[in-house]
């Protein structure tokens, strides 16, 4: 059993009473399109095309080979994966044998895995050789050095077969089940603030439930070809109602390997797609190809956009409809939980100017004050919330579950909104130590831990600062050590690459000051930094 911070034992019951969890696995999205459509198209991944029945014959018996290899019930996996069908057949097998796996980010490198593998302890890694990590065993042999229960690590397009070989593979039978539908399933990725990034382990209960009334929300149904063209493991992508609730509905997902306009409108074309989901950033680039007559027209079959994941500009958000030719969907989620969604039937100002309301009525937010007082509606203030599908704490984390989970077990998302009378929230700023570039998040504490290993750096600090396409990027305050130091940006850089991180943590900006302001208290003034900051 995967240890977690369980809701009270009355909000449990109150959640079973009203239907919001069914003790179902989330297995059981696939097994009822297995009764009711084995034969609809389930995913479409370049050339090939997968029926329900097919996906679930994959996942089937990639979980009886793993079975067969030891993995049981319990055991954790890490598992990196682009938007490929193998992506999902991964994920349901792993689920078919109560394995609860993490899905990093396809942009992630060798600290964020390794972190995870570290917290997590993983008895099973897979990879894809066309990333670097996995392109040789130099990483999966460091990794196993780290992780002593590590007993395998699989590869997607091997030379040696890999991963598809035992997703093909015949073998005697083994008796797997999922876990009871109250445990964990698989863990989230947290966008962070902190040095460390964190777990956010997700029960089959709770993610059903919001999978389910996302689908609601959303109307999806067995027509509905929903184009995934963001890393398909992120919460927006798989749950709201992303490729868990196409698959709820019967409908087919259609795989991109990237937001680029002109791939995902060949793809719209070719396959009639008729919903996408994207951050701000990637709409911008696909206003801009629409402008051409020809590609807009490639668009025809498009019905929904959702758009999520970072603060969406409301002249950009009136543009959609007219320039794309489909109606908007404003999206404003976290992997902890929370999601609201504009409604298909709001009316144009609300979809234009807000982030939605709540999706489940079970929802509980409070908008508070820095001391923990509430704010009247239309005042600013910060977002916490509890409710059937947001979690109770982070995997293994006590110290910043206690600053960030209260007595009541709401949770700090380090938002800063305004509801309205009737419950809309709008995005207002953050509070969190968070960067949020383009809808990828990075902890600035993380990137400034990293930049104080270099010897010659005194003091760094990672902040905020306004990007015409992103939104924000990021720039690094750095005091050298000594006068006159030669710290140059592209050394830096260079210096943080070869530690392992992310490409998309890389500060955009460098700069090089004698000092940083300091809060009364000691702190950095990150407010003052910001301000004093001006980059173009
Ligand atoms: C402003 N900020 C937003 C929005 C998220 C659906 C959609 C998005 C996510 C997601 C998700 C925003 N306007 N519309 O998990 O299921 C910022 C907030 C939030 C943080 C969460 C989903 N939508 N944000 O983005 O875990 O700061 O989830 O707290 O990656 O993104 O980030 P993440």
């Amino acid at each position: 059993m995967i240890e977690f911070t369980p809701w009270p034992q009355a909000d449990a019951e109150r959640y079973r009473a009203a239907g919001c969890w069914l003790g179902l696995p989330l297995t059981d999205i696939l097994e009822r399109q297995c009764i009711e459509r084995p034969d609809a198209t389930a995913i479409l991944c370049g050339e090939r095309a997968l029926t329900y029945r097919g996906l679930d014959a994959r996942a089937a018996r990639l979980a009886q080979a793993l079975a067969r290899r030891g993995l049981t019930a319990g055991d954790t996996a890490l598992v990196q994966l682009p938007n490929v069908a193998e992506f999902y057949i991964v994920y349901f097998a792993l689920l078919k044998l109560g394995v609860a796996p993490v899905n990093a980010l396809f942009s992630h490198q060798r600290l964020e895995l390794t972190a995870y593998a570290q917290q997590l302890q993983p008895k099973l890694v897979i990879g894809c050789a066309s990333h670097a990590l996995f392109g040789t065993s130099e990483f999966a042999d460091a990794l196993r050095a780290q992780v002593p229960g590590l007993a395998h690590v699989l590869v997607l397009d091997a030379p040696d077969g890999g991963l598809a070989a035992l997703v093909d593979e015949e073998g005697a039978a083994v008796a797997i089940a999922p876990s009871p539908a109250h445990q964990v399933a698989f863990f989230q990725l947290s966008g962070g603030s902190t040095g460390t990034p964190k777990l956010i382990p997700r029960t089959h209960d709770d993610y059903y439930y919001s999978v389910r009334r996302s689908a609601e929300i959303c109307r999806l149904d067995p027509a509905t070809r929903f184009l995934c063209a963001l890393p398909a493991g992120h919460n927006f992508l798989l749950s709201s109602p992303g490729a868990l609730g196409v698959f709820y509905a019967g409908g087919t997902v259609v795989l991109a390997p990237s937001p680029e306009p002109l791939g995902c409108f060949a793809l719209i074309e070719r396959h009639a797609v008729t919903m996408a989901a994207l951050v701000p950033s990637a709409v911008v680039l696909w206003l801009q190809a629409a402008a051409d007559p020809a590609r807009r027209a490639q668009l025809a079959s498009l019905r929904l956009l959702q758009v999520g994941g970072a603060s969406f500009a409301e002249a950009l958000a009136r543009r959609v409809p007219q320039e794309l030719g489909c109606a908007l969907q404003q999206v404003f989620g976290m992997a902890e939980g929370l999601v609201n969604y504009t409604r298909l039937d709001d009316t144009d100002d609300r979809v234009y100017t807000t982030q939605g309301r709540p999706m489940s009525e079970f929802d509980e937010v409070r908008v508070v004050d820095a001391d923990g007082v509430p704010v009247p509606d239309g005042v600013e203030g910060l977002l916490t919330t509890r409710g059937p599908y947001t979690f109770r704490g982070y995997y293994q984390a006590p110290e910043h579950n206690a600053r960030v989970i209260d007595a009541d077990g709401f949770y700090a998302t380090g938002d800063l909104v305004r509801r309205s009378a009737d419950g809309y929230l709008t995005v207002v700023g953050r509070v969190k130590d968070q960067i949020n570039r383009g809808g990828e998040k990075i902890a600035a504490e993380e990137v400034e831990n990293l930049l104080l290993r270099h010897p010659d750096v005194l003091h760094a600090a990672l902040i905020s600062v306004p990007h015409p396409l992103l939104g924000e990027m990021s720039c690094a305050c750095i005091v050298p050590r000594a006068a006159g130091e030669e710290l140059r940006a592209p050394l830096l850089r260079k210096y943080l690459r070869e530690q392992g991180v992310a490409e998309f943590k890389l500060p955009d900006r460098f700069r090089m000051l004698d000092k940083l302001p300091l809060t009364a208290v000691g702190k950095t003034d990150k407010v003052r930094l910001r301000a004093e900051t001006n980059i173009q």
